[in-house]
């Protein structure tokens, strides 16, 4: 029995100091510990024993059980420790390394020009103007005295829905719509979508454009023009110089298309500018007094201007962009230089 005792001493000894991880540990202690164990077999079979020799034997069992109790302990704790110490190495943080970048979204450069002119416009006091896309012919062209035998109405190709209802080809329906309130004086700007059969590298069928519109008593071409020179030094800068070309528009008399000295060659004559030192950036006037009249305001007391602009043309103007369809293919290494 001592002999058997001896064998499980080194056995239990060898295997607890090899085991490699704490489920094996569990199943030896249960092996040599438990209930139904190698020792307890031991101890069951000491009724064979002399007396003599029977508490030697108990004795050397139970310093055995202790023995393999501290051992299985032991273990257990530099297994614990191993195991911990391998976590931490996995986990290891290196507080050099550079941290991950965050990349900041930014203003889309239509997002951004208009942005910019409601800022110029409402520092001037004006109001923000809305209108629907889908109109009426009566809004897009009657009113602003285009009837249907016009031939200004070839100047914006149609989208139209019926007879009578179309997608505005211009954001000056919204002029007629705030004039038909009767609320005067007037000082707004209005900004939307526009849609015209039109495509090539400076127009495309689906644009924005911006408005502004000025009625009250004493209105001049003098106070156009110097919104629009405001406008212009707010959103191009101090040196940009503006010039009106007469032009004609139905709705506005007289009538002028506004120029913005070219801001490469600063009115030399360049590439962009296609050597005339000027681009063109919209459409400006006085309200013709048939527009006045038609939408019930008098227009021996009142006068007023308006004027238009393409947003992407200006957006084009102060980027550089050569080609309109960039600024819609949102492509992002494309948008991230501006
Ligand atoms: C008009 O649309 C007039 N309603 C502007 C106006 C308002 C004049 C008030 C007088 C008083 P026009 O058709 O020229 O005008 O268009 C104005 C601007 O829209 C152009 O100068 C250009 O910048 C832009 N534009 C016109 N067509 C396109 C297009 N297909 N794609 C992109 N921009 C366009």
């Amino acid at each position: 029995m001592k002999e058997k005792l001896n064998s499980i001493e080194h056995e239990a000894l060898q295997l607890i100091n090899t085991a490699n991880d704490l489920d094996v540990l569990n199943q030896l202690r249960v092996r040599f510990l438990g209930k139904k164990g190698e020792i307890t077999s031991v101890l069951k079979g000491m009724g064979q024993l002399s007396p003599e020799e029977r508490p030697v034997v108990g004795a050397m069992a139970n310093e055995l059980k202790n023995r393999i109790e501290t051992v299985l302990e032991d273990r257990k704790v530099t297994l614990e420790r191993e195991a911990k110490l391998q976590r931490l190495q996995k986990e290891e943080i290196d507080l050099t390394l550079p941290g991950e970048p965050v990349i900041y979204g930014k203003a889309h450069p239509l997002t951004a020009v208009f942005a910019e002119l409601k800022r110029i416009f409402l520092g001037m006091g004006f109001d923000v103007a809305e209108g629907p896309e889908i109109e009426t012919d009566y809004y897009n062209f009657e009113a602003l005295n285009i009837p249907r035998w016009h031939p200004a109405r070839d100047m914006q190709d149609t989208f139209f829905i019926t007879d009578e209802v179309l997608l505005r080809t211009h954001t000056s329906p919204i002029q007629v719509r705030t004039m038909q309130k009767g609320e005067l004086p007037i000082r707004i700007i209005a900004f939307g979508r526009v849609y015209r059969v039109d495509m090539d590298a400076t127009h495309i069928p689906n644009f924005r454009q911006i408005e502004a519109l000025v009625i009250d008593k004493g209105i001049t071409f003098a106070n156009l023009k110097e919104t629009i020179n405001v406008m212009v030094k707010g959103i191009f800068g101090e040196n940009r110089k503006t010039r009106l070309r007469p032009s004609y528009f139905p709705f506005t008399e007289p009538s002028a298309e506004v120029d913005v000295s070219c801001f490469v060659c600063d009115g030399v004559g360049c590439r962009l500018c296609k050597g005339s030192g000027w681009l063109e950036i919209g459409g400006a006037g006085m309200v013709h007094p048939r527009v006045l009249e038609m939408s019930g305001i008098d227009s021996e007391e009142y006068s007023g201007f308006a004027f238009g602009m393409g947003i992407e043309r200006i957006a084009m103007l102060k980027t550089g962009i050569n080609d309109i369809r960039l600024i819609y293919e949102n492509d992002l290494r494309f948008l991230n230089q501006f």
